[in-house]
């Protein structure tokens, strides 16, 4: 089966990609495997200054799943492109596409991410806006929460780069949303971030993370994600990657049958470092169990 895809202007040469945020920036998997098997990486979500995120414990876990308030620890793109930048020309010249995820607190401080990526535009294939942290929220909602707080942080970044731009969205209007995104210019779409939820410590009467709130991931998620890809696949014509919960290629290939060109493995990367390759090897022989010569075939292919 031919297992490549295009997602967006993203030549990759099988469908599975890694969740922004679970996967560190991807040099931190070689020690386990050639990631260089992995169609593209998305690296963990970049800001324009360095932040140190929120105190421990900033993870935990649940019943089916994880929560977590990290609140985009990163090194600001200064420190990232100084020390990155050599593994990603390396991983693009093993054929593995890497996407870099840009995020921001508002409009302005993603026009300025955005604009420091110039002189890594050549090492890298494509942007990921991330508009949709529960973590960041000002005031509870992301930044990218409206059809017009979205289209208007694509609106000022689209000018900025030739690279193609994904967004990630948030498990919330994604129809409307996304066409808002679609009609300025977005490429791809991800879709979903983690679920805002919280967990009490009912004993010590304490949350279990030090904020109130977090993100929910893994299993607990994967089927709210595969009906938000559906409905969000029915509203556009731009590609979709499908995350939430995928652990097993059929997980993958239940985003693909609703209609998503691509799949990321997020919190699974985190309970074992090797479920992306095991999961590609099983979503490709599941492809081959369904008689197709393509994977395009089976995109969107699911019948009531
Ligand atoms: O760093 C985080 O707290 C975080 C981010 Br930016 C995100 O987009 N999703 C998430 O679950 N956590």
């Amino acid at each position: 089966v031919d297992m490549a895809v295009n997602l967006g202007g993203i030549a990759m040469k099988n469908p599975i990609n890694t969740a922004a945020g679970t996967f560190g920036y991807g040099w931190q998997f070689e020690g386990f495997y050639d990631v260089s098997q992995l169609g593209a990486i998305t690296m963990k979500g970049v800001a324009r200054v360095p932040w140190d995120g929120n105190p421990a414990p900033r993870m935990c876990e649940l019943t089916s799943g994880m929560m977590n308030s990290v609140g985009l620890a990163n090194p600001g793109i200064d420190a990232f492109v100084d020390h990155v930048g050599s593994y990603m020309d390396e991983l693009e010249n093993r054929g593995t596409r890497v996407i870099m995820q840009m995020a921001a607190h508002s409009v302005q401080e993603m026009v300025d991410v955005v604009e420091r990526t110039e002189e890594l535009a050549p090492h890298i294939s494509a942007l990921e806006l991330n508009i949709s942290c529960p973590n960041l929220a000002r005031g509870g909602t992301p930044l990218g929460a409206t059809p017009r707080q979205a289209a208007e942080v694509m609106r000022a970044v689209r000018p900025l780069t030739t690279l193609p731009l994904l967004v990630k969205m948030a498990p919330v209007n994604v129809a409307e949303i996304g066409r808002a995104l679609e009609a300025e210019g977005a490429n791809g779409l991800t879709l979903i971030n983690s679920l805002s939820g919280m967990s009490i410590d009912v004993h010590t009467r304490r949350s279990r993370l030090s904020k109130p709130t977090g993100g929910m991931s893994g299993p607990l998620c994967h089927n709210v994600a595969v009906r938000m890809v559906w409905e969000c696949a029915q509203a556009v014509r731009i590609p979709i990657c499908g995350v939430g919960g995928v652990e097993t290629g059929e997980d993958a290939a239940e985003f693909i049958l609703a209609g998503a060109t691509a799949v990321s493995v997020g919190s699974a990367n985190l309970y074992d470092p090797m479920s992306a390759p095991r999961i590609l090897a099983e979503l490709t022989k599941w492809a081959e169990s369904q008689g197709v010569s393509d994977i395009h075939e089976l995109i969107g292919a699911f019948e009531c």
